[in-house]
């Protein structure tokens, strides 16, 4: 590693080393992007999170030890499989007819025998291990600190002990491809550690060729399928001063050195869900060798340049009436911060609670890597809770809610990769179990792309999941109109349609066209059985699904005869129904009132409400007023993600201060953790995710054809500005505001074309040049071209 001049400096003891930003002073904006805490991390929710889409880490910033959680995203247990049961399709006759003669534990029970995976359960993703770094003599620790600065993606700790002070950086590098550790201090020689790695892996650790510790392992069995995960990690120690290597019993030491830096590299041989043929080894070596060749400033200003890149689009301020209040909040430590968000009165921990959502979405899912699991790229177990994979009843498809809105489209590459790896195993799915063409996925995948029903019936017997995939892809074009990326994903899409075409079934009484069996997930609609047909959100996923496809036909000028039996399904779906209790309906059948559930955390068929647009306020009323009952009858309290929703839902139904409410009920120290992570409880990244979306659709809408602005501002944030948000149509808006009314609104154009601006009962409508930016007044008058 070659030494930079202000590196060598700082070596030679010459450079203090500043308590926050010192000899990196850089361009910050304040605390207002930085989670901070006094004391080190006790336990891995108080860890803070980086990553790089590929290699994750938690740090815990411990005094006598530095604990570095690793993660690599690909490290599957078990091995490439096909979960599809044979002949299941032979048993679909009796279910449906079972189905629609009401005998939902018949058919429950038929479906549990003839038609799951095999095996019935998918696989982990599972974690590599840690490196722990042991520090000699260090003392008692004065003025601790550890933060993480979503602005520049590093985790610093910066301690005293015996008189000397002590600076560790942890960053994952995008373009270098490592974990990057840089320990420092202000007096020469004062830096002494041993390091290993441990992992709970079979694994081995030894002394590598890199004058580096190298752990190999393989990934564990599951489910009776041996794990066929090969993995390396390289952890290599570059010193300044002082004395390394290895002593007589095999640990690696470093002694009186100025400063270290350690480069950590993983790799596994997971090519994708069918090949496990690649070279781990090599592939770590490659990218430790061409990071050991750059200096530590290179590595560091590399990774921030490329993190602010996405990072800087959007930056959110949100205030109080009252500025003295503000600033004492923003004073405190997070975990404080949490703790004392009861009322939601601080409006500056909803805005870094916003922008920890667009940094973990950042560090988790970029081109070339995998998409978010449940746990993100995050975990720290071979079991981890629901596997941490992609349950794609909602979880998965909540993760990307922010890419658009948030200004993160780029995020959503390994999602659409997945996909249409979905769309080529869904085949063999489609046809054995349905005798179907097209392609289907059922409600959870994992590393090997299972697409057959798992966990029994009662959860896993619903076909809807790849097509509510698809939905992001159309998101992605309506955000952004990229014609190639929809040319890229269109054959997916077109495969999902062309399933529901083969496997829609004519339901006896209207004739309408329903899944069947299906369930509306995970909710029973009589005790004991959720095995039903035509269930609200199936149909409303289906709308989406067909008309998407008939869309990005016509825009590609593709397939003009599917797009006419596409559009002349949808006509035959069964419609949204508004019930007795003056509610829209879950299920075909009036069941609402009857369900054993009632405050059931998945509220299914509000999905026309949101992520859809089925149902508006001036398109829908009806529906409108319906959804809204459906949301007051199934009630606030709920898990994390399901606040989430429900955030994203009243923000839909205009009303902010309840959006503003359940997003409150989020932030508190029962749905989330000290380090900012959503809590279901336990641990799952989908309530981050869906709590930035819902801060977004509070700010602007852009699901009605038109550009919203404060569609649903609370109270509690009166003043404010955001600047970046993404609206569908390519536009790009920045909104200020002051006593609660918008004063200045700025509107970006893409791609060109009318845009319609709305606020509150005011619109009006203008033509946007590609490249033109317009700002308006509160009267909506453009103020300038
Ligand atoms: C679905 C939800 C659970 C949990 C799991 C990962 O099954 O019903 O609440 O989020 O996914």
């Amino acid at each position: 590693m070659r030494l930079s001049r202000r590196e060598m400096l700082m070596a030679a003891g010459a450079a203090a080393i500043g308590d926050t930003v010192g000899a990196h002073a850089e361009n910050r904006r304040g605390d207002e992007n930085v989670l901070w805490y006094r004391q080190p991390a006790r336990r891995w929710l108080e860890a803070l999170p980086v990553g790089n889409g590929r290699l994750g880490a938690m740090v815990f910033g411990g005094v006598p030890q530095e604990r570095i959680q690793l993660n690599e995203g690909t490290l599957w247990a078990g091995g490439p499989h096909d979960y599809t049961h044979p002949d299941a399709a032979a048993a679909l006759p009796e279910i449906r007819r079972l189905v629609f003669a009401g005998e939902w534990h018949e058919a429950q029970d038929l479906a549990g025998q003839r038609l799951m995976g095999q095996p019935v359960r998918q696989m982990p993703y599972q974690t590599v291990g840690s490196l722990l770094v042991n520090f000699e003599d260090a003392g008692t620790p004065a003025d601790y600190r550890r933060d993480l600065d979503l602005d520049s993606a590093v985790a610093t700790t910066t301690f005293t002990a015996g008189g000397v002070r002590y600076r560790r950086e942890v960053f994952a590098s995008a373009p270098d491809q490592v974990i990057v550790i840089r320990i420092t201090a202000d007096k020469p020689g004062s830096v002494s550690f041993s390091t290993q790695f441990q992992s709970p892996q079979h694994s081995t650790s030894r002394a590598s060729h890199h004058d580096a510790l190298t752990l190999t392992g393989m990934s564990g069995s599951s489910q009776g399928i041996d794990g066929a995960v090969r993995f390396t990690a390289i952890a290599k120690v570059v010193n300044q001063g002082g004395t390394s290597g290895f002593d007589s019993s095999g640990v690696y030491r470093v002694r009186d050195a100025e400063a270290v830096t350690i480069l950590v590299s993983m790799a596994t041989s997971y090519k994708n869900y069918e090949n496990v043929s690649g070279d781990p080894e090599e592939a770590a070596s490659r990218h430790i060798d061409a990071a050991a060749a750059k200096s530590y400033d290179q590595l560091r200003r590399a990774h921030a340049d490329d993190h602010r890149k996405m990072y800087r689009r959007v930056w959110l301020k949100l205030a109080s009436g009252d500025p003295a209040s503000d600033a004492e909040f923003a004073r405190k430590p997070t975990d404080e911060r949490i703790i004392a968000y009861k009322n939601g009165r601080d409006p500056g921990l909803a805005a870094l609670h916003f922008q920890f959502g667009r940094y973990l979405l950042i560090a988790c899912s970029r081109p070339g890597g995998q998409p978010a699991t449940l746990q993100g790229l995050w975990n720290d177990s071979l079991t981890p809770p629901w596997d941490s994979k992609y349950t794609v009843n909602i979880n998965t498809e909540m993760n990307y809610w922010p890419a658009g809105p948030a200004n993160l489209l780029e995020c959503y590459a390994p999602l659409f990769e997945m996909i249409r790896e979905l769309s080529v195993a869904g085949r063999r799915t489609a046809k054995e179990q349905y005798g179907a063409r097209g392609w289907v996925c059922h409600h959870n995948t994992d590393g090997w792309r299972g697409c057959a029903p798992v966990d029994g019936p009662f959860w896993g017997m619903w076909p809807s999941g790849g097509a509510w995939l698809c939905k992001s892809m159309w998101d992605h074009y309506e955000f952004s109109l990229d014609r190639a990326e929809l040319a890229r994903n269109y054959p997916a899409m077109k495969g999902a349609a062309e399933f529901f075409l083969d496997a829609l079934v004519e339901e006896p009484t209207h004739r309408w066209l329903v899944t069947c069996p299906s369930i509306s997930p995970e909710n029973a609609h009589h005790p004991g059985v959720s095995i039903c047909a035509g269930p609200t959100m199936d149909m409303q996923i289906l709308r989406d699904l067909f008309d998407a496809v008939a869309k990005a036909s016509e825009a590609l000028g593709l397939d003009s005869e599917l797009r006419g039996r596409v559009r002349a399904a949808r006509e035959r779906l069964a419609p949204m129904q508004i019930g007795k209790a003056g509610q829209l309906q879950e299920w075909m059948e009036d069941w609402d009132e009857i369900a054993p559930e009632r405050n059931h955390r998945h509220v299914s068929h509000l999905y026309g409400l949101h992520p859809s647009s089925q149902i508006t306020r001036r398109g829908t009323p009806a529906l409108f007023a319906a959804a809204r009952k459906s949301l007051e009858m199934r009630g606030d309290m709920a898990t994390g993600w399901s606040l989430g929703w429900k955030t994203n839902l009243w923000a839909r139904l205009e009303d902010g201060d309840r959006a503003h409410k359940l997003h409150t009920d989020l932030l508190t120290p029962e749905r989330t953790a000290p380090n900012l992570f959503d809590l279901h409880p336990p641990f799952q990244i989908d309530g981050n995710f869906g709590a930035t979306s819902g801060i977004a659709e509070m700010l602007l809408q852009s699901h009605a054809r038109e550009l919203h602005v404060l569609p649903a501002l609370p109270s509690a944030w009166p003043n404010g500005s955001v600047k970046g948000l993404r609206a569908r149509g390519g536009f790009v808006v920045d909104i200020d505001w002051a006593d609660g009314a918008a004063r200045k609104v700025t509107v970006e154009s893409h791609a060109g074309g009318v845009c319609k601006l709305r606020l509150g009962e005011k619109a009006a409508s203008f033509d946007a040049k590609r490249g033109g930016k317009y700002t308006f007044g509160p009267d909506l008058r453009i103020d300038g071209r």
